[in-house]
């Protein structure tokens, strides 16, 4: 137990109901790590995996119908239906206790709760928050060790203060059936049953770090964003640094740990990783907008992470890593995922796929990957941000970083151009409303659809859509040297399906020419959308097989699939109702207007 009364109240009351037969208040000491990781290994749930290959490194496999967040049974549960709005699922706050109340009623008995003090934010700033989450699940322990910074310096931040997000979690049945992730901004309060899986159980996460704090946000003036963040350092060593929010699985851990072209690196430019999934945002005393990452570490989508497109994940991941729903090698105690290199483990090695069983790789079909595959799409790392050999040196700083330009991108095979700025902050905040992607394996549910995504946060916000863009539009009127707004698009395919762009590495370029009109270094040429580079500014230096006619390709607004997008996001402001901004509905009549 701790001294907090709150905490301690709060949990006694949370047993009585949950009943478990004993309950572990998490410190957060090594000793603690090595008996937890002994316990989950013993039992089964977790594998130590081969200690000279991947040191300190877990194995888990959650169930197969648990792979990923469920939005369909994601709740924000206020007293109004108005407050959580149209894009969010809505229970009535007390119903919503009392129907999970049943389901958690007795739901530990023969288990063990443990009680997870943990800070989102470094220890003491001012982006600071501290959450307790309860558990009956080790490997949710385990994630939250690496992801957060916790047990006892989180206890010594919250003091004998009242002010904690009170996470309730549980595994239940694992049945889908009996499955909820509730949100109770009113209560600072969450409740998850039913799922092992990443972002519906690892609370501090989307839980409380996005939807709890976006509404935090908004009554508190500041900003809660599905958000990378990153410094670029120029040859004379001044860092810029740059925030950017793409839907889940669009790559925003690989943007955020990018590594130059070579000729880039050869002039001395670097990038820097402060956080690869969320930025809290405040208004600093310089009238700057500045980023904090609330996370301690990464957890990553491993399909596809390779020497090649993101060496420092890689590296992040060698050791101290929990891999979730990968493929195993069981002759090597090893791990292999789709795209880590050409080496499958094969049947005589003993393969055994992410659900499991065992696995031939020449059976992989690229159209029935959840079936074919060895690891799941939405396999993930857990690893520590300390471990990432490009970690900012502002990591852990209390004041955060100072944003220059803020990014919005989507994974949009036509429309979207490469890049373009947008004319000011409120016009970039209706360029953050209308993004719209395809959905990806990080949610279950159909993937390849193209849906709107504002500010890749549909998901998360945890209130009033049409309100969450009113805060947008208020922060930009109180920020006296606010960020620029851009917006990316590496996914643009050719006839044939393929990606026109590199992407990767190769992304620098366009962060450069992004800088650049931070700095108004270089001119633009405006078009309806916004202003667009000239071909000659993206520099193609080094490039195989990128032209400047492949550039003005990826350049090109075309009218008339604007125009047609145009009725969709009309649609989709619609749907949001009278809580949507008048100032964006001026945005779209005058984009209208310019498409002609
Ligand atoms: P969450 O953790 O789910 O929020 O996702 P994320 O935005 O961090 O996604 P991540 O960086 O892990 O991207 C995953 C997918 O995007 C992988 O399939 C990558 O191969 C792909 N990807 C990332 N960057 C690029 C790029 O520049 N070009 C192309 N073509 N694909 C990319
Ligand atoms: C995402 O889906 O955007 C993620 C993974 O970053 S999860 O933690 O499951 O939300
Ligand atoms: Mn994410």
């Amino acid at each position: 137990m701790y001294k907090n009364v709150y905490v301690n109240e709060w949990v006694e009351q949370m047993a009585k109901m949950t009943q478990p037969d004993s309950i572990v208040w998490i410190d957060g000491s090594e000793e603690e790590r090595e008996r937890l990781t002994k316990q989950a290994v013993s039992t089964g749930e977790m594998m130590e995996l081969n200690r000279e290959k991947l040191p300190g490194c877990l194995y888990h496999r959650t169930a197969e119908n648990d792979v990923a967040r469920v939005e369909h049974l994601t709740f924000i549960c206020t007293s109004r239906k108005e407050d959580a709005g149209p894009t969010n699922n809505w229970m009535e706050k007390s119903a919503a206790y009392a129907k999970l109340g049943t389901l958690f009623a007795g739901c530990m008995k023969g288990r063990t709760m443990y009680v997870i003090p943990y800070i989102m934010g470094p220890a003491f700033s001012e982006f600071s928050k501290v959450g307790i989450e309860i558990t009956d699940s080790i490997y949710v322990v385990l994630n939250m060790r690496i992801m957060t910074r916790m047990g006892k310096v989180a206890m010594d931040m919250l003091g004998d203060s009242p002010n904690f997000v009170k996470g309730l979690h549980s595994k239940g049945e694992l049945d889908p059936e009996k499955r909820f992730i509730c949100h109770f901004p009113e209560d600072n309060a969450i409740w998850s049953i039913g799922s092992g899986y990443g972002g519906n159980v690892l609370l501090g996460k989307k839980c409380f770090a996005l939807r709890i704090a976006s509404w935090l946000g908004r009554k508190e003036g500041w900003m809660a964003e599905h958000m990378l963040i990153l410094g670029v350092e120029d040859p004379s060593g001044k860092i810029q640094y740059v925030s950017a929010a793409f839907p889940s699985a669009c790559g925003k851990t690989n943007l955020a740990m990018l590594i130059p072209p070579e000729k880039y690196r050869e002039k001395g430019y670097k990038v820097w990783t402060v956080g690869d999934d969320i930025a809290w945002m405040r208004i600093g005393a310089d009238g700057r907008l500045w980023a904090c990452n609330p996370e301690n570490g990464f957890f990553g989508v491993a399909p596809g992470t390779n020497e090649k497109s993101n060496p420092n994940a890689l590296h992040t991941c060698l050791r101290d890593t929990i891999f979730t729903n990968v493929c195993y090698n069981a002759k090597e105690n090893t791990i292999w995922w789709e795209g880590l290199d050409n080496n499958p483990p094969t049947p005589e090695d003993g393969a055994i796929n992410w659900k499991g069983e065992p696995w031939d790789y020449r059976k992989y079909d690229k159209a029935d990957k959840i079936n074919t595959s060895g690891a799941h799409p939405n396999s993930r790392f857990t690893a520590s941000a300390k471990n990432c050999p490009c970690l900012s040196a502002e990591f852990d700083s209390l004041k955060g970083v100072p944003v220059t330009a803020i990014i919005f991108g989507g994974r949009r095979a036509k429309t979207a151009p490469l890049v373009y700025q947008s004319f000011n902050w409120q016009h970039g905040t209706f360029v953050g409303s209308i993004m719209a992607s395809e959905t990806t394996a990080a949610a279950a549910g159909a993937v390849g659809v193209v849906r709107r995504d504002p500010m890749a946060m549909r998901p998360f916000v945890g209130y009033n859509m049409g309100d969450y863009f009113a805060h947008w539009l208020e922060m930009g009127k109180k920020i006296p040297h606010a960020p620029k707004i851009f917006n990316v698009n590496w996914f643009r395919t050719d006839d044939e399906g393929n990606f026109i762009w590199p992407g990767f590495g190769d992304n620098m370029r366009v962060l450069l020419w992004i800088l650049a009109r931070c700095e108004d270094k270089v001119g633009a040429v405006e078009t309806a959308i916004g202003y667009v580079p000239k071909a000659e500014d993206i520099n193609i230096e080094g490039l195989d097989g990128v032209t400047i006619d492949t550039i003005k390709n990826l350049l090109s607004v075309d009218v008339a699939s604007w125009k047609e997008d145009c009725k969709n996001i009309r649609e989709f402001y619609g749907v949001i109702g009278d809580h949507m901004p008048k100032e964006l509905y001026e945005e779209l009549d005058a984009l209208e207007k310019r498409l002609g």
